[in-house]
């Protein structure tokens, strides 16, 4: 199921797959900082964003100053990452453009 845990083995495989994000040290969350060329761009992205995560009902923790947006996601109900986290950093990473 998308909103169970993912075991430490398919974790490890998800996110040398999907690229750019850091596992947190306690293994619950992952997290990447996107830096755009100005404001708007940065706002832009997370409009995107916040359309696909409000439609898959999974939210992102984030926060934007000027050009920066610093992401954490992780599945509050399942207390670790789940296959919804790998599924919203995909798409983030896609409209990111890396
Ligand atoms: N977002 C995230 N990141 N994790 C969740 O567990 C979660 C969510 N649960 N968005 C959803 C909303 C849940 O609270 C609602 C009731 O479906």
């Amino acid at each position: 199921m998308a909103r169970e845990k993912l075991e430490p083995a398919e974790l490890k495989r998800a996110l040398e797959e999907l690229g750019g994000w850091t596992l947190a040290a306690d293994g619950l969350s992952m997290s990447r900082s996107f830096v755009f060329k100005n404001f708007s761009e940065a706002f832009a992205f997370m409009t995107r964003v916040a359309l696909v995560a409000e439609k898959m009902d999974h939210h992102p923790d984030w926060s934007n100053v000027y050009k920066t947006v610093d992401v954490k996601l992780n599945t509050h109900d399942a207390g670790g990452l789940t296959e919804l986290d790998f599924k919203l950093a995909k798409r983030m990473n896609s409209y990111f453009g890396s």
